[in-house]
C-alpha cells in the first residue's frame, strides 16, 4: 500500500480575475497560479492595490462603547470573578469589530474597564507594555508604582511607563471603576513584550493613602526639575496629572480666547497635551493623551491623522463625528478613531462644554517619520 503523505494545504489562494493590470484568465494562468500556491509565492500584481493603498486604509471601525453598560457589566464581573494570580487584573477590554474579535480596541492600542471591589489587591507584577489609568468617576483606589502609592480621582491621568512594578490597592468602602490604556496590541503585533510577576502581596507600608505621591512631591511642580533625577527616562516620572491642573489650563485657555488673546487651537476648541516633565515630549514613547475642551456650542475643526486613537468623554454632551458616522455622546461613552478617518467633535448648546480625553499612537508614527495630519479649515 502506498504511504500517504500529508501535505498540509496552502494557505496561498490566487484568483485569476479580469481586472486593470492583471493578466487574462486562461488555463495557462490558473495553472501558473496553482504553481504560486504549491510554492507559497505571491505576485505583487493581485496584492498592490491592498498592499499600497494612496492613503492609509484602516482595517479598524470607527465604533462607540456606552460606559453605562461597561460599568454595569464591570460591576457584575466585581460580584463573580476574582482579581488575583493568572488573571491578574479585572480588566475587560474593547474588542473593535473589525479586528477578529481580539481584545483590541484599535491596531495598536488596548482600551479597558477595570474595576476594583472594596479591599481588593491586584497582584504586584511588571511588563514591558506602556500603560496608563484615566479616571472618569470615583475615587479610593492607589495605585502602587514602584512602592509608590498613587491617589486615584475623577479627571486624574496616571501614566505607567513599561517595566515598573505595579499593584492597586482600593482603600474606600465603594467600588471603583477607570480605564486602563496600553499598547499591548503594538508589542504583540512587534513580538517584544517581557512580563515577570511580583509579590502577591505588597507591604502594608506600600497599602498607605497619601494625598501626594512620592513622584508628584518630586515631579510636580510646573517648569521645576528635581536636579537629584535623571531627566530623560522613556517614561513619565510624574505618576499623576490631577484634574485641577488640567482643569485650571484648559480654562485659562477658554478666558483667554474671550479675552481676545490667543491661547485655543481653534475658536472654543482648548486642548493640552500631557507631557515628560524631564523632555517636555509625549508622557510615553508609543502613547499620546491629550485633554480637548469644546465650549458651549461650540466644535472642533475636522481633522484627521496617522495613527489611531481612543477617547472618553469626561465631560458634558455633544455629538462626534468619525469618518462617516456619528454619535451623541455623555459622560464615559468611549469611541475609537482610526487611522486617517476624518474626526469632529462638538458640544451641545444647552451644555456647559464637553470635554473629551484623548489617547493615540502618534509618538509611534513621529518617531518613523511617518506622521501626518489634515486640518480642514474652519
Ligand atoms: C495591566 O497590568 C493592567 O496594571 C491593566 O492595571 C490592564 C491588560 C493586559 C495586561 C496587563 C494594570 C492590563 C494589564
Amino acid at each position: 500500500m502506498a504511504a500517504v503523505i500529508d501535505v498540509p494545504p496552502s494557505p496561498v489562494r490566487l484568483k485569476a480575475v479580469a481586472a486593470p493590470g492583471q493578466p487574462e484568465p486562461t488555463p495557462a494562468l490558473e495553472q501558473l497560479y496553482r504553481g504560486f500556491e504549491q510554492e507559497l509565492l505571491v505576485p505583487l500584481w493581485t496584492e498592490i492595490g491592498d498592499l499600497m493603498p494612496p492613503q492609509p486604509r484602516s482595517k479598524a471601525a470607527a465604533h462607540l462603547w456606552r460606559w453605562e453598560r461597561l460599568k454595569q457589566l464591570a460591576g457584575e464581573a466585581g460580584r463573580i470573578v476574582p482579581v488575583g494570580r493568572g488573571g491578574e487584573r479585572r480588566a475587560i477590554a474593547l474588542a473593535n469589530p473589525a479586528l477578529g474579535g481580539r481584545p483590541f480596541a484599535t491596531p495598536t492600542l488596548w482600551a479597558a474597564i477595570q474595576y476594583l471591589m472594596p479591599g481588593e489587591n491586584a497582584p504586584e507584577h511588571r511588563h514591558t507594555q506602556h500603560a496608563f489609568r484615566f479616571v472618569v468617576e470615583g475615587e479610593g483606589v492607589w495605585t502602587v508604582v514602584g512602592g509608590d502609592a498613587v491617589r486615584m480621582s475623577r479627571g486624574d491621568f496616571l501614566p505607567q511607563a513599561g517595566w515598573n512594578w505595579h499593584a492597586h490597592h482600593n482603600a474606600a468602602t465603594e467600588p471603583m471603576a477607570w480605564i486602563d490604556g496600553l499598547d499591548i496590541p503594538f508589542a504583540y503585533m512587534t513580538e517584544s513584550q517581557f512580563f515577570e510577576h511580583g509579590r502577591d502581596a505588597i507591604s502594608e507600608a506600600e497599602q498607605g493613602t497619601p494625598e501626594r505621591s512620592r513622584s508628584e512631591r518630586l515631579w510636580g511642580h510646573p517648569g521645576l526639575r528635581p536636579l537629584s533625577q535623571p531627566a530623560d527616562t522613556a517614561g513619565s516620572p510624574l505618576l499623576a496629572y490631577r484634574w485641577a491642573d488640567t482643569d485650571r489650563a484648559l480654562a485659562d485657555q477658554l478666558a483667554l480666547e474671550d479675552e481676545g488673546h490667543p491661547g485655543v487651537v481653534s475658536a472654543g476648541h482648548a486642548a493640552v497635551r500631557f507631557t515628560h516633565p524631564g523632555t517636555g515630549r509625549d508622557v510615553m514613547p508609543t502613547i499620546r493623551c491629550e485633554m480637548h475642551r469644546v465650549r458651549r456650542g461650540g466644535r472642533t475643526r475636522a481633522w484627521r491623522e496617522v495613527g489611531s486613537s481612543v477617547y472618553q468623554v469626561f465631560d458634558g454632551t455633544g455629538s462626534v463625528r468619525v469618518g462617516g458616522q456619528q454619535w451623541r455622546v455623555q459622560r464615559g461613552d468611549l469611541f475609537v478613531v482610526p487611522s486617517w478617518v476624518p474626526f469632529q467633535a462638538q458640544c451641545d448648546a444647552d451644555a456647559p462644554l464637553l470635554d473629551l480625553f484623548r489617547f493615540g499612537d502618534a509618538p509611534i508614527f513621529e518617531a518613523l517619520h511617518q506622521h501626518r495630519v489634515q486640518v480642514d479649515a474652519e
